[in-house]
């Protein structure tokens, strides 16, 4: 455990005034651990993993603990319970997760689990493997004893019958429906983990997966250097290896918003996609506890919490301002 007071944050937040100054730059200081850090604004997900963290537990258990709070939530209509459905009225669940030894598992197109990131965690510590999808997901999810349950709930039922009374059944490719929860945390320890859950894009092709569940897409973890989790339309940070991108441009020395804009310029300068209508949200912590997002386009805020500074939520700076 590392205590940090207020008086040192600011000297160090003198120090490092360009740093505290970027507009959008969270406070948190290098050397300011533990620190929790989460896509859009899931402070409910941030109180529990801070939670963990404060009473000195890992950063893995944290960040299982945050993305389950998403999971558990029926107002939450991109993760878990209540997350809007497949165009065939199904939920399918994507999540991963991988802790400071580079040890990582995931599920995709998961359907009836209330808790996918539990199961990914699962499948990382009782499997040899790193991915399990479907049906096998499912088999296995229940073998380890998850419960069989219904996700669907009467909110996002309602969405989706609206959605094909108008919709000629082509999924949409908006900005809309993001709430993906990426969590990413460093303990007082100094070690990182991170997790990732979603039910996907509202209403995609039954079967497609996005990058939530891939490790070096939604997520990505070296506890040499730091971990970064993207959100958004998952085929464009899938094409780039985004937060792959994100965590070598931090082994390379940028900040942690810096090294976010140049996983968002990849996709402006690969993607063979008009990205008019296209957010996606990068979201870095460094090992030492600096945080930084950066954007396609306005909108992508995140949830930061620090020992010093307490929960912040902060939008991220944007490519296309
Ligand atoms: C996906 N990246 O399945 C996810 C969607 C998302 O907030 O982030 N929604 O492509």
């Amino acid at each position: 455990m590392r205590p940090t007071s207020r008086r040192a944050f600011l000297k160090r937040s003198a120090a490092l005034g360009a740093l505290a100054a970027l507009p959008g730059a969270a406070r948190a200081a290098p050397e300011e651990r533990p620190v929790v850090v989460a896509t859009w604004d899931n402070r409910a997900a941030v109180a529990a993993a801070w939670a963990v963290l404060g009473a000195g537990g890992r950063a893995l258990d944290a960040v299982e603990a945050g993305a389950r709070v998403a999971e558990a939530d029926p107002n939450d209509t991109s993760v878990g319970l209540g997350g809007l459905p497949d165009r065939d009225g199904r939920v399918t669940l994507d999540a991963c997760i991988m802790d400071e030894r580079h040890r990582c598992g995931a599920v995709a197109a998961l359907e009836h689990v209330l808790h996918p990131v539990s199961v990914a965690r699962r499948v990382m510590e009782a499997t040899p493997h790193v991915m399990l999808v479907g049906e096998g997901a499912l088999r296995f999810a229940l073998d380890q004893g998850f419960e069989r349950t219904g996700l669907l709930t009467e909110a996002s039922e309602r969405a989706w019958r609206d959605w094909l009374a108008t919709s000629g059944y082509v999924p949409p490719a908006g900005p809309d429906h993001h709430d993906t929860i990426g969590i990413v945390a460093v303990g007082a320890d100094g070690h990182l983990s991170g997790a990732c859950s979603t039910s996907g894009l509202a209403f995609k092709m039954h079967g497609r997966v996005g990058d939530s569940p891939i490790i070096g897409a939604g997520l990505f973890v070296d506890d040499a250097v730091g971990a970064a989790t993207a959100t958004g339309v998952g085929e464009e940070v899938v094409r780039v290896a985004g937060s792959h991108v994100v965590v070598e441009r931090m082994r390379a020395g940028d900040a942690p918003e810096a090294a976010c804009r140049a996983a968002v310029e990849r996709i402006v300068e690969k993607s063979p996609h008009d990205l008019a209508d296209v957010q996606v949200g990068f979201l870095a912590l460094r090992k030492d506890g600096a945080v930084g997002g950066y954007a396609l386009r306005p909108g992508f805020v995140y949830t930061v919490q620090t020992p010093d500074a307490g929960v912040q939520v902060v939008e991220a700076p944007a490519h296309f301002g």
